[in-house]
């Protein structure tokens, strides 16, 4: 389908999209199509990316024209059971492509994280439509990046900024709850709905029930015997998870779930056996980065679990679903959120024991330890991880990449070494 009218109706540089629009299939043939063995519920997340920037967008258009607004997010710490809650759309907005990347440094400086320079990018160069339907951007003060290009955003859009504790004691739980509680507010004023203690409820089951569903998926690669999906697929179905419809998100998790436990009961392995189980751990890979599992995957290794927040931290810990007032379930949510481990955070020990429950839980072989090119926090952080990985006996290797593609035959020949001698 065409959407280019649709794009050129929602302000975007359509002609420098169409550049966008012409270098993602090859690159989706050649890292995903290429795969032998897929799952064929892959089938779904496959025709989610041949029409990235058409069916949702459309969709989300649609929507608005009834009512609703849509929230654009950039980080696991905003609560989407409040705007669901209150009717409107939570969709997630980190740019992860180098397409985006010049146009950010037109707005920030050289020397900052690609994901930050690419979400800007993207909104700047009106080259997402995500970011064209989007009625309330919503930041929070994680990374010092991220809190300055924020600033830089309001100037021209609305922003909404969540303020995140630094720290995680009981009090940082209660300024969390109390910092949800005005969001929740400002969501009422945008959506002009009112939050009750029933919708809010719902929300969060309908948010459990699709990290539920996800648990599962992530849980069918933890087979020690088996490998029945590709990390590539399992990082895929993740990120697009970020943008979709909850509901027909955990209903096709699901689905895709019970085919991977078939294929574990028979035995059915997208990888030769001996392939290296591995785990990647550090800072989030945003759709279309897709590079470091396929220079593992075509490497002799296999990605079996992302330690990333497009991974587990996505997906780990449900919101308890036993109500109380709405401030109990407020709190309820905070204390689910904190329980998220972000290199932001100081100190942040629950990361390192996560890790280590993690290679044990998924049988890995070997953890990766990627960094994107000046993430402080996560940078500084992977001293630690790597201590305390080799203090356990698992062998680790550390890397820092961006999204340029100039770095591949060198990460490939580290990475190579590294499973030799795994
Ligand atoms: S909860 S990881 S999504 S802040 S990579 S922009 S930290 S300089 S993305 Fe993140 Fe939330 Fe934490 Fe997750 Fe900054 Fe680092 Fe860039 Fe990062």
């Amino acid at each position: 389908m065409d959407y280019r009218k649709m794009w050129g109706e929602l302000g975007m540089d359509v002609e420098t999209h169409d550049n966008l629009c012409a270098a993602l299939p090859p690159a989706f043939t050649e890292i995903y199509l290429s795969q032998k063995n897929r799952p064929e519920g892959m089938g779904f997340w496959d025709m989610v990316v041949a029409d990235i920037h058409g069916i949702r967008p459309a969709e989300l258009i649609e929507e608005r024209k009834k009512g609703r607004k849509v929230f654009g997010t950039f980080c696991l710490y905003v609560p989407d059971e409040i705007i669901i809650a209150l009717n409107g759309i939570v969709t997630g907005l980190c740019g992860g492509s180098e397409f985006w990347v010049p146009d950010g440094e037109k707005h920030l400086p050289k020397g900052m994280c690609p994901l930050v320079k690419a979400s800007l990018g993207a909104y700047y160069g009106r080259t997402c439509p995500f970011f064209r339907v989007t009625d309330l951007f919503v930041g929070e003060t994680t990374c010092d990046g991220k809190k300055k290009a924020y600033e830089i955003m309001s100037q021209d859009a609305p922003v909404y900024v969540i303020d995140m504790p630094q720290m995680k004691r009981d009090e940082d739980v209660v300024k969390l709850a109390r910092e949800y509680r005005k969001f929740a507010s400002k969501c009422e004023i945008v959506t002009g709905n009112s939050l009750t203690i029933d919708k809010l409820n719902e929300a969060i089951r309908i948010t459990n029930n699709k990290r539920k569903a996800m648990q599962r998926v992530y849980n069918a690669r933890k087979n020690a015997d088996n490998i029945p999906i590709s990390g590539k697929d399992a990082l895929l179905m993740t990120q697009i998870a970020f943008f979709d419809d909850p509901v027909r998100c955990a209903q096709m998790c699901d689905k895709l779930a019970d085919e991977l436990e078939e294929r574990n009961r028979r035995g059915v392995s997208v990888f030769d056996k001996g392939t290296k189980r591995i785990m990647v751990t550090g800072t989030p890979l945003a759709i279309p980065n897709w590079k470091l599992h396929h220079i593992i995957e075509t490497s002799g290794g296999a990605v079996v679990c992302e330690e990333m927040c497009t991974g587990v931290r996505y997906i780990e810990n449900l919101v308890d679903e036993d109500g109380g007032s709405l401030d109990d379930v407020i709190l309820n949510l905070a204390r689910r959120y904190m329980k998220n481990n972000c290199s932001c955070f100081t100190p942040n020990p629950g990361r390192i024991e996560d890790i280590i429950r993690l290679a044990e839980e998924y049988h890995v072989d070997g953890v990766i330890d990627v960094n994107l090119k000046f993430c402080t926090t996560f940078d500084t952080e992977g001293i630690l991880v790597e201590k305390a990985l080799k203090e356990a006996g698992i062998k680790v290797l550390g890397i820092e990449t961006d999204y340029n593609d100039g770095d591949s035959e060198q990460l490939k020949t580290r990475i190579q070494a590294f499973f030799e001698m795994l």
